[in-house]
């Protein structure tokens, strides 16, 4: 699903040009379901658009579609939460977390620059070591499809969720969404922030280290947010691309939830 909005903007170069309108992204959503699933899942996402905090779309877009192949099966990313209380407290641990995947200063600073900016349907690609931005379209970003969970995969994920109080469909998504773009070939981590305004929480993912929260990292009521995806700089983008957007993978086994740690534990011991 994905809902929009057209706003008008004043075009400040052509003063004697009409307004022009300017679609906002308001939400999206994905997932694998069998057909039973279809009429509910469809009305919720619908919900979803009709009522999300950044405003009510006017356009909302279902595509529905059957698998053309049998999902990939992997497993969950494990989770950490740090404790950060500033974006600009958020922003050092990226950059730490990012120099210790070799992912260079400047990538991290152009990743945390295109989410500042907002407004993209998808994520950046941008390459680990010289910053170049490689999705075809800057705009729309690359939008991560054809992703989901098992049923026991699901109940297993939000027990270990609820022992920290984190059993929320927003740390779900994310987490399905962060483990399919970490099992991609050649995709070093993952930067996201939320682009609701309500929800401050962001997080860097990683084969290496797993799922990492990191609180406060925008001011509530911002609704700038968006995803970059660092990748490894030889690597050939467009079959990363297409491993995201068409390739089905279904989370059927799920890693444990590890609650609070510090950025040294976190980064020291690989697998604590
Ligand atoms: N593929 C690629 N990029 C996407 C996708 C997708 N399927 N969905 C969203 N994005 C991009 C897009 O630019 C959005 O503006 C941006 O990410 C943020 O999307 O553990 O809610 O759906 O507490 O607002 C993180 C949870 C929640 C952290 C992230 O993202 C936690 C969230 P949102
Ligand atoms: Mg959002």
């Amino acid at each position: 699903m994905r809902a929009s909005k057209e706003v008008k903007i004043k075009n400040s170069k052509f003063k004697t040009q009409k307004r022009k309108l300017k679609e906002i992204h308001i939400s999206g959503a994905e997932g694998i379901y069998t057909k039973k699933e279809i009429n509910s899942t469809v009305r919720s996402y619908i919900q979803r658009a009709l009522s999300h905090s950044k405003g009510i779309a006017d356009k909302i877009v279902v595509t529905i579609e059957r698998l053309k192949q049998v999902p990939l099966s992997i497993k969950s990313l494990p989770v950490y939460t740090l404790c950060s209380s500033t974006p600009a407290e958020g922003e050092r641990i990226v950059k730490e977390i990012a120099q210790s995947l070799v992912i260079s200063k400047k990538s991290a600073e152009v990743a945390l620059k295109v989410i500042k900016e907002g407004n993209m349907r998808g994520a950046a690609i941008i390459s680990a070591r010289k910053a170049e931005r490689l999705e075809p379209d800057c705009e729309r970003g690359v939008r991560v499809s054809l992703l989901g969970i098992s049923k026991s995969a699901l109940k297993r994920l939000s027990s270990e969720l609820s022992k920290h109080r984190i059993n929320t469909d927003t740390v779900k998504e994310a987490i399905i969404l962060a483990s399919k773009v970490a099992s991609c070939n050649g995709i070093l981590a993952e930067l996201c922030v939320s682009d609701d305004p309500d929800y401050t929480t962001g997080y860097m993912a990683s084969r290496k280290y797993g799922y990492i929260r990191i609180p406060n990292i925008k001011k509530e009521g911002s609704k700038i947010g968006g995803r970059a995806f660092f990748i490894e700089e030889r690597l050939d983008v467009k079959e990363a691309i297409h491993y995201l957007e068409e390739i089905p993978v279904i989370i059927t086994r799920v890693s444990p939830n590890k609650g609070i740690v510090t950025l040294n534990e976190l980064l020291n011991y690989t697998h604590i």
